[in-house]
């Protein structure tokens, strides 16, 4: 196998390679649907785990070395980015995602980080037009240091609350410098353990008042990019105020912020919190708010989220059958927020893991585009609710129909009869189209 500095640029050779460092069915400028596959996909590379985690976990120090041989805070972070763009160039990946922390180190007081984190957008800026890079979003990192262990727009110190807006004033300023396409709010330590020490009502309207500070800023600044919240269940705390697709968009509506936020749906907290990642994007369509994708998966019997690399066929199959369905992305796309399991410990390991975690994606829209020219599923669920289409079912669509009615109707009719759902044959067709 080549080394990491042998690989200059990973290209499609079709599933018949056994090149290890080829796509087998990510060909980016292959016209699927109308568009070329990479706009379909809208590949992001993850700054944190990519470029930061060494493999640190409850049990064990690092695995990776991640400080590319440097000692001194700024040019580590400087080396990181230049591995991380030439990273992006050998994978043929446009887009990536960072937390505040993930560019730029810390330093003693806020200032110097805020000036460091400055000095490191600049940076990014450059490697942006050196390599014609985009931005896909970013955030602030509001959950990590000891200051945010009650929350951030939740804390119970105003403080707190003030200083992470701080820090997401300084994450939209950079988002407008480096025409970011959308900034993400995930909820990070926004939630409770115990209600013994916790007032809910307080934190969610100071939650939404910090919401709707972000939006009025975005404003004033001219930052065209979308809004996400991403929902997530557990993890860190207990009850996550931003559970599901469903209880965010409550939040959003109840604190009238539904315009101004779209979902960014990862794979792995649809899981956590019961559902499928189907199910998460499907949730989003519907209220009108689906925006990106944390591209992962979990693993079913674990209880956390272990940020895999997206390796199941059927998942991504279904996930992009849903994500055509809703339109495909706009100014979304799919970050991997994803991270090479702890004994995948090289150089060679990222290549080989985002080349999985991209083909899977790519193989996953293939067959999703092969679903809908099948026509067999959609054919199915348009005949399923026919009843809706004409007589007392399309007064009932159309709104113009009385309990009164509907209780006379149903002293008419002869026999209640639901046809089969035909769940097991469905099933089969999805295999047809996967496995022909
Ligand atoms: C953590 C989240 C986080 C967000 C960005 O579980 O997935 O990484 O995507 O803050
Ligand atoms: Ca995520
Ligand atoms: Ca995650």
């Amino acid at each position: 196998m080549k080394t990491y500095d042998e690989v200059a640029k990973v290209t499609y050779e079709g599933p018949d390679s056994r090149e290890p460092f080829a796509f087998k069915y990510y060909n980016p400028d292959e016209m699927l649907g109308g568009k070329p596959m990479r706009e379909h996909l809208r590949f992001a590379l993850s700054w944190w785990h990519t470029l930061c985690a060494d493999g640190v976990d409850m049990f064990g120090g690092s695995t990776m070395d991640k400080a590319f041989g440097k000692a001194d805070p700024m040019e580590k972070f400087k080396t990181k980015a230049d591995f991380g763009f030439e990273l992006m160039d050998k994978l043929q990946i446009d887009y990536y995602c960072f937390h505040d922390v993930d560019i730029a180190p810390e330093g003693a007081t806020w200032r110097e980080s805020l000036d460091n984190f400055q000095q490191m957008v600049d940076y990014l800026a450059k490697l942006q037009t050196q390599y014609g890079k985009r931005l896909l979003w970013n955030t602030a990192n509001n959950f990590g240091d000891k200051k945010f262990m009650a929350g951030a727009a939740t804390s119970c110190s105003a403080d707190v609350y003030a200083i992470a807006a701080a820090k997401v004033k300084a994450g939209l300023d950079a988002a407008k410098k480096l025409g970011g396409q959308g900034y993400v709010f995930w909820g990070g330590r926004e939630g409770y353990e115990t209600l013994l020490n916790t007032d809910m009502k307080l934190e969610l309207d100071n939650l939404a008042h910090f919401m709707h500070m972000a939006v009025d800023y975005k404003r004033e600044i001219g930052f065209d990019g979308d809004f996400y919240i991403e929902p997530k269940p557990k993890e860190p705390t207990k009850h996550q105020y931003d559970f599901d697709a469903a209880t965010c968009m409550n939040f959003l509506r109840t604190y009238g912020l539904e315009k101004e936020f779209k979902l960014n749906i990862e794979a792995n907290h649809a899981t956590l919190a019961g559902h499928t990642f189907q199910h998460e994007i499907r949730t989003a369509a519907v209220n009108g708010a689906f925006g990106s994708i944390d591209a992962n998966q979990g693993d079913l019997f674990l209880g956390w989220d272990t940020d895999q690399f997206p390796t199941n066929v059927y998942d991504t199959t279904l996930g992009m059958y849903e994500i055509l369905k809703a339109g495909g992305f706009t100014k979304g796309g799919l970050n991997f927020d994803a991270k090479t399991r702890r004994m995948s410990n090289t150089f060679e390991d990222i290549l080989l893991s985002y080349i999985a975690g991209m083909d899977t994606f790519a193989l996953g829209l293939r067959k999703a585009l092969a679903l809908i020219e099948d026509g067999r599923i959609d054919q199915f669920v348009e005949n399923r609710y026919r009843s809706y289409r004409s007589g007392i079912g399309a007064k009932i669509v159309a709104g113009q129909t009385s309990l009164k009615e509907l209780a006379d109707y149903a002293l008419t009719v002869p026999d209640f009869t639901v046809e089969s759902g035909r769940q097991e044959y469905l099933e089969s067709v999805v295999n047809n189209i996967l496995f022909r």
